[in-house]
């Protein structure tokens, strides 16, 4: 009877030590956790910020993170992947109008627009609309998609940028990392990762459902690129360039994703 009672007892303390024991495991581990945790943030907090412009001075750390996950998804949506594409029945008559930066240039002038295709810094190629429309003409019927949230169908057509950079003989420039265009005014600007840039899709359109792109849906020459939300579309576009660093980009700058891909 003594025995069982101290052997119960002795159970008993036992578990009050065990249960001691687990409240210390875990208010050590919230405690350590916790400040590892603190720690972690302050350590981003604390590290420098990338330099301002292109991203939108990100923390670093983070934007190595982000970077990775990019490249991670560039893998994914190669130039296998193509975005759907619809019968041209189901094209939008009606096309939206989004925004206008770089549009609004009064000293504007369609007739004598050329093309500048920086090929090195002291070789700009200058191409008119003319020319533009005798390469191979490519058409594609998809949805389009803007950040701010609304999608269309709609119809462009032109030459495949990957066309037009073989006519022209871009190849050595084309191997390069990014692409960068920008209105004639220089307003409105894009930094374009090259695989986007070369993907199948990608147009310079010169039309849209069969009639020339009006003034305000980027006239006379547009970016399309389906692989890219509507920001990278960029409208009216003045010239192309290439490099291998982040070309700057209007909506990055305003903290947007720099790939802003789909
Ligand atoms: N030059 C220029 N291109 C631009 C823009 C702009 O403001 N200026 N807006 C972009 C955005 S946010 C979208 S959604 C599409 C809209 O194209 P749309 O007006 O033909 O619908 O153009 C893109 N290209
Ligand atoms: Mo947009």
């Amino acid at each position: 009877m003594e025995k069982k009672t101290n052997s119960a007892e002795l159970r008993e303390l036992a578990t009050e030590k065990k249960i001691k024991r687990r409240n210390f495991i875990s208010f050590a581990t919230f405690f350590i956790g916790g400040g590892a945790a603190f720690g972690g943030w302050k350590w981003l907090y604390n590290s420098p910020e990338e330099t301002a412009g292109v991203t939108a001075g990100a923390r670093r750390p983070l934007r190595r993170a982000l970077n990775k996950t990019e490249l991670f998804f560039r893998r994914i949506f190669s130039n296998e992947h193509e975005v759907k594409t619809y019968p041209k029945e189901r094209a939008a008559k009606n096309v939206r109008v989004n925004s206008d930066i770089g549009m609004n240039n009064d000293n504007f002038n369609a007739e004598d627009w050329k093309l500048s295709v920086v090929k090195s810094r002291d070789n700009t190629l200058k191409v008119d609309i003319k020319e533009i429309r005798s390469l191979p003409k490519t058409e594609i019927v998809y949805d389009f998609k803007c950040v701010e949230g609304w999608d269309q169908i709609q119809h462009w057509a032109g030459v495949r940028f990957i066309d037009f950079i073989e006519h022209y003989q871009l190849l050595e420039q084309a191997g390069m990392e990014y692409v960068g265009m920008e209105t004639p005014d220089g307003a409105y600007y894009v930094g374009l990762d090259m695989e986007s840039a070369l993907h199948p899709q990608t147009i310079l359109a010169y039309e849209m459902n069969d009639q020339p792109i009006t003034d305000v849906h980027g006239a006379p020459l547009r970016l399309i690129v389906p692989v890219k939300y509507g920001i990278k579309n960029l409208k009216r576009i003045g010239s192309i360039s290439f490099s291998n660093q982040r070309p700057r980009d209007y909506w990055a700058e305003q903290g947007y994703d720099y790939y802003s891909g789909l």
